[in-house]
């Protein structure tokens, strides 16, 4: 029979096991939230860069379909909800307006390449090692604190193969012609 201290130890490894995935706030602070955010992360920015975008997984541990609307950032001036699209073999960034269905007890990557959330009129750099708050919000389970984590400049996420080294460059093409957009 499990007595109360192998029941803490087990709980107690749990959380370590969580923190270890990257599991954000989203789960520690609100349990009652079916959304989980898993590994939120953006690149090092300078401090003249505009634009950047992260990535994490949107986890919807409900029994019903969850749709990411909007987000919201002190760090910048915009928030958007983009993706990416092969159009006449070239790569391009769309903003998702109508936002993104997380289905019953499933995930979506936001990752390099892919889905993404861009913030627009960044306020001051992003450094190595810091973390920012966003705020995602969802049309049933509203809104939801994330923490990103900034990692370094050409941090690639969890991908390795050639085809999306070729998308994380459109991905920077992609950040520079946003700069300049803003100019
Ligand atoms: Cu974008």
């Amino acid at each position: 029979m499990m007595n109360f201290t192998k029941l803490a130890v087990i709980s107690a490894l749990f959380g370590m096991a969580m923190s270890g995935l990257g599991v954000s706030n989203a789960l520690a602070d609100g349990m009652h939230k079916s959304i989980m955010v898993e590994n939120a992360w953006t690149r090092a920015r300078g401090a003249t860069a505009k634009v950047a975008g992260a990535f994490m997984t949107l986890h919807n541990t409900a029994k019903e379909d969850d749709r990411f609307i909007s987000a919201s950032s002190s760090i910048a001036d915009r928030v958007e909800i983009h993706t990416t699209k092969m159009t006449d073999g070239v790569m391009k960034m769309i903003q998702v307006k109508e936002g993104v269905i997380v289905k019953a007890g499933k995930h979506v990557e936001f990752k390099p390449g892919s889905y993404h959330v861009m913030f627009l009129g960044l306020k001051g750099k992003l450094a190595e090692g810091t973390t920012f708050p966003v705020t995602l919000t969802f049309e049933k389970s509203g809104n939801i604190e994330v923490t990103v984590a900034v990692k370094s400049a050409g941090a690639m996420g969890n991908m390795s193969h050639g085809k999306d080294m070729m998308k994380q460059d459109a991905m920077k093409k992609h950040d520079s012609m946003e700069m300049k957009k803003k100019q």
